[in-house]
């Protein structure tokens, strides 16, 4: 007889997960559980599903080695849902309670809801307090403002856990925030890039390798060759290369875009934070033992992880359910074909799909300002746009994907999150990367045969969406430049928008 039952998810490989923490050897038993309702909820990327399957199996394999009891179910024998295969376990183990630390998703708290009433033992649901902020904290401070944007809340987030402050209680370096230092293109001559650390698959790996290449062939994505960690001490050595060799140049670059470099000075860690393998406060804690380093930088990187991650986590359980159906531009164009090919002629575009389908990687700019920026300017449905890149990123889960797609990158939420749309031409992509002087559409041009697409759309949008935007002060600019228009610039914007979205949609 088990006293307590600790499920553990995919996404909460780390040991000192809450639901694990007051564990006792000889009384207790682990839970772990592959099963395929998880894999098919959407296309998950082959890399991604190696990635959890093989962090999920060593994850348990450490635990036995320390004499935790791990019941371990794989997807070859396993059942459709959490809930089935839990109910099948608890035949066996007759636990007394179950223990399991509050999801990352809304869906899967739904479902541990039912589990009471299901299985007739209590269920116990810990915080996740591997984030800086409390679900219930984010509440009381998103019930105490009008407006919930990310710069107060990651304000009151620095000063709480004395994050770059100093004795004076001010930030460092005098600003709150080096958003402005951190926009630079990357210089033609610039030199190389130090390569991110890659890690050789061992003995499980290459099992999980086997099995996805059996079961998930179809899955989006090149499965091979596989680099990423799948341990904690892997996904520390690659915190430890990142501090060492590209943290400095972070800042900086931050929005920068290029051609074959894929990683430029981003740290690629989310999706070891995001299952666990790292956990925020240790990689906190890392930069800012950094010595030497340039305010822009430090702050920068901060500002991501204290600030955004966080804040979007927030806004997550502070909108759930309704957040996931907004829709504010009543956009209801079709996902085109080519975001799961990469098979376009928009070289930007394409170079980002490339890179997705080849490494589930694409860093924040390339998320937010080509794939995303597209999605937004051609009116594609918000939940085709959520289903894709829910699908195709290593670190997707839908507690950080979704305020960043309906939010941040859509503005499909009418305003929670941004107070502008981030829509933008190819001028700012040209400004930004080097990927329009190898495209087949001319950046300089704006209507007609090879014009730049993003040209002629970004007014398309403006001009659609006319009403909802024109009173936003943020827009002044582009409105009054609307105002200017002549009928005939506008009826030419609207054609070529017309016909390039028709050819897309075939
Ligand atoms: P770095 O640039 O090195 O940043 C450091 C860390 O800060 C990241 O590892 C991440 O944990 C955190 N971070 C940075 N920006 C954000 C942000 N906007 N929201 C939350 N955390 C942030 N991030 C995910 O982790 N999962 C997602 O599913 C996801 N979907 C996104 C979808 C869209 C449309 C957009 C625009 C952004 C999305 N992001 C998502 C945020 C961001 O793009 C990724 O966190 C980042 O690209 C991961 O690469 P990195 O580790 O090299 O990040
Ligand atoms: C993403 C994912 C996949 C593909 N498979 C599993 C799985 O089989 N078992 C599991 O515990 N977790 C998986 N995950 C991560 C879950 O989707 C994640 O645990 C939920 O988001 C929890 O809210
Ligand atoms: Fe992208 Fe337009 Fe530049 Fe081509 S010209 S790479 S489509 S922004």
């Amino acid at each position: 007889m088990t006293e307590n039952l600790c499920v553990v998810f995919g996404d909460q490989l780390s040991q000192n997960i809450t639901s694990l923490r007051n564990f006792r050897k000889k009384q207790d038993k682990i839970l772990m559980m592959e099963v395929v309702n998880e894999t098919t909820y959407v296309n998950h990327h082959k890399k991604k599903l190696v990635l959890i399957f093989s962090a999920m199996r060593h994850f348990s394999e450490n635990l036995k080695k320390q004499g935790y009891s791990v019941i371990y179910s794989k997807i070859n024998n396993s059942s459709n849902t959490f809930t089935e295969e839990l109910i099948k376990q608890c035949k066996v183990t007759k636990p007394k309670k179950i223990i399991v630390t509050h999801p990352g998703e809304y869906r899967v708290l739904q479902e541990i809801k039912k589990w009471e009433k299901i299985l007739k033992i209590p269920i116990s649901v810990p915080d996740d307090d591997r984030f800086f902020c409390s679900i219930d904290e984010f509440e009381k401070w998103a019930d105490s403002k009008k407006e919930l944007k990310m710069e107060t809340f990651y304000q009151m987030m620095r000063k709480k856990h004395h994050v770059l402050i100093d004795e004076n209680g001010k930030p460092k370096g005098g600003k709150w925030n080096y958003d402005v230092k951190n926009r630079k293109r990357l210089p033609k001559n610039h030199p190389k890039i130090p390569n991110i650390l890659e890690h050789k698959p061992d003995k499980i790996t290459n099992q999980v390798i086997t099995d996805v290449k059996k079961k998930f062939s179809k899955h989006f994505g090149k499965l091979e060759p596989f680099w990423f960690a799948t341990t904690h001490e892997d996904a520390v050595k690659s915190l430890n290369e990142f501090v060492k060799n590209r943290l400095e140049t972070f800042g900086p670059y931050e929005d920068a875009m290029a051609q074959n470099e894929k990683f430029l000075y981003h740290s690629v860690l989310s999706m070891y934070l995001n299952i666990g393998l790292l956990e925020p406060k240790q990689v906190i804690d890392k930069v800012l033992q950094k010595k030497n380093i340039s305010i822009e930088s430090i702050e920068g990187f901060v500002r991501q992880i204290l600030g955004w991650r966080e804040y979007i986590r927030g806004i997550y359980w502070h909108t759930m359910p309704k957040y996931s159906e907004t829709n504010y531009f009543n956009a209801k164009n079709n996902l085109p074909k080519f975001y799961w090919t990469g098979k376009t002629e928009m070289n930007c575009m394409k170079n980002c799909l490339n890179q997705t389908i080849d490494d589930a990687y694409a860093h924040h700019i390339q998320r937010l300002m080509i794939t995303g920026n597209f999605s937004l300017i051609a009116g594609i449905e918000p939940k085709q746009v959520c289903e894709w890149y829910l699908s195709v990123y290593a670190d997707a889960f839908e507690w950080v994907e979704l305020p960043n797609t309906h939010g941040m990158t859509l503005y499909a939420d009418g305003g929670i999150l941004g107070t502008k749309p981030y829509a933008a031409s190819g001028n700012y992509i040209n400004k930004m990367s080097d990927y329009c002087k190898d495209c087949k559409y001319d950046v300089k041009k704006k209507e007609g045969d090879n014009s730049c697409p993003f040209n002629y759309l970004y007014w398309n949008f403006f001009l659609t969406n006319e009403k909802k935007l024109e009173k936003n002060p943020r827009l002044w600019t582009v409105f009054s430049n609307i105002k200017k228009m002549s009928q005939e610039r506008k009826k030419a914007i609207k054609n070529d928008s017309k016909k390039f979205l028709s050819q897309i949609s075939n």
